[in-house]
């Protein structure tokens, strides 16, 4: 079955955010581009600077814990496997989205989750939006959707939510579709 136009949408979307050097292909490069911006971002401190050797380091590992969630052979994700993927992936049993969603679990905690108490806090995902060159001014609105108890965090059942519909719903109403920002469908 082909993918809805609202979820065809979404998963292009979410592609072009990751391929930061906009070259059609998610490959080392844009995880490696990652690493740089959020370098970047980081202030002079010392706290700063382990952040940024932390996500030097393991820019490549997120890049190829992708290539395995999505079960590619290669070394490069064209927009076609990437849709593909769910498209094989809604005829199964969602086992194997399981890993899709594990692998944005460890990613946005690795590199977000600064002060590692286990939560994403708003400043936190503010640097989240930075890294992705979204509207800064929406990631308060953003925020209040991914924390849904509102206690001012967000938790790992929170994003792991959040992603889960952003992966497999049909219905715009949810509010996980809006987890990445805006997009047009
Ligand atoms: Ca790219
Ligand atoms: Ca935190």
């Amino acid at each position: 079955m082909p993918l809805s136009n609202f979820r065809f949408a979404k998963l292009s979307y979410l592609f072009r955010l990751m391929d930061l050097d906009g070259d059609d292909i998610l490959s080392p490069a844009d995880f490696d581009e990652m690493a740089r911006r959020a370098a970047e971002n980081q202030d002079k401190s010392a706290e700063g600077e382990l952040h940024k050797r932390l996500i030097n380091s393991s820019a490549k590992r997120y890049y190829k814990r992708l290539i395995e969630a999505l079960e590619i052979t290669g070394t490069q994700i064209r927009l076609s496997d990437w849709l593909n993927y769910f498209r094989e992936m809604d005829e199964e049993d969602d086992v194997e989205m399981d890993s899709v969603i594990q692998f944005f679990l460890e990613f946005f905690y690795g590199v977000f989750d600064v002060d590692k108490d286990g939560f994403i806090s708003l400043y936190e995902s503010m640097e989240l939006f930075q890294l992705f060159g979204l509207p800064l001014e929406k990631s308060k609105t953003f925020f209040k959707d991914l924390d849904s108890n509102a206690d001012g965090h967000v938790s790992r059942y929170e994003l792991m939510n959040a992603v889960e519909v952003f992966l497999t719903s049909d219905d715009p109403e949810e509010r996980g579709n809006w987890v990445f920002g805006e997009f047009d469908y």
